[in-house]
């Protein structure tokens, strides 16, 4: 009994002692790391790193993001693959993904300009790294979507607008739109062109997970590294635009199906009949609106 109870003490200190351990949380960060090679690939997409402080300088930096991300992810890790210097210049890359080019690389945190490996890294903080693939004249443009991923349906437009990093004319950084780039999804070419403002409307037929990007013939493009993920819409009863939420323009939708001017097809017809009685009518429409203010939760079902 006493060696049951010295050993239930332990666990217990164990246990207390847990919470120590907890602090040294507090000494990692997670971000995700996008790396470019230099073909213009990008070897890691998004990828999730717990980020210590692993050249112990006792700063969490994007060098130690780097370091950590090769050693998880390139053959012979960090070691083999990754390299950083101090200069006069400040404190930046010399091999990436086992190339060394010199130090033609562009690192952003966040989709702005780091000024060097040295720069603190914060949790949640999205860095991404490229290799310059034009060595003569540096025309790699760091390119990027807004936002860092997105959620859609199948055949529901996705609203993009493609920016790059560029310079005004007394070479402050600026963000323009990038025109007329190809949008690729899983690296295959697509319809879908970016207009004068970077605007493009891209909708995926089939559920999944996909990587959106961008080519472009006149600009070279840092590819851009863009997760969406199609999810299988279930359907909600109000929804009658069968866009994923409940809204005011649910009401005015079925307002246009009961005067004939915009006939509703699909599954839309099942989810505006909130009532469910096999009936469209006025009700329907006044108990979507009332729903909006919850005043009737959906659908209302006859007692
Ligand atoms: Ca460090
Ligand atoms: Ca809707
Ligand atoms: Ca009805």
């Amino acid at each position: 009994m006493k060696k049951l109870l010295s050993g239930i003490l332990a666990l217990m200190l164990c246990v207390s002692a847990m919470p120590l351990s907890a602090n040294a949380e507090g000494d990692s960060v997670n971000v995700k790391v996008t790396i470019s090679d230099k073909d213009g690939n990008a070897v890691l997409q998004q990828k999730n790193v717990t980020v210590t402080d692993i050249d112990n300088d006792g700063a969490l930096t994007i060098n130690d993001a780097l370091i950590i991300a090769h050693n998880e992810n390139y053959e012979g890790g960090a070691e083999a693959g990754y390299e950083s210097a101090k200069s006069e210049y400040g404190w930046g890359i010399q091999k990436l993904w086992g190339n060394a080019n010199g130090g033609s690389y562009g690192y952003y945190v966040n989709h702005t300009a780091s000024m060097g490996v040295g720069d603190p890294i914060n949790d949640n903080d999205y860095l991404d790294v490229f290799t310059y693939t034009d060595l003569e004249n540096w025309s790699d443009k760091y390119t990027f979507f807004d936002g860092l991923n997105a959620e859609t349906l199948p055949n529901i437009p996705l609203d993009l607008t493609l920016s790059y990093a560029g310079y005004d004319e007394n070479w402050n950084p600026v963000t323009l739109p990038v025109e007329g780039a190809v949008i690729t999804i899983n690296g295959e070419k697509t319809d879908f062109v970016t207009d004068a403002n970077g605007y493009v409307e891209i909708t995926f037929p089939e559920t999944g997970e996909y990587i959106v990007s961008a080519v472009s013939d006149t600009m070279t493009l840092v590819k851009p590294v863009y997760p969406v993920s199609v999810k299988e819409y279930l359907g909600t009863y109000g929804d009658v635009d069968v866009d994923g939420d409940v809204d005011i323009v649910d009401v005015l939708a079925l307002n246009q199906h009961l005067l004939g001017v915009e006939i509703i097809e699909g599954d839309g017809l099942k989810y505006a009949d909130v009532d469910c009685n096999n009936i469209l009518n006025d009700t329907d429409a006044m108990n979507i609106l009332k729903s909006l203010v919850n005043l009737v939760s959906l659908p209302i079902v006859a007692e």
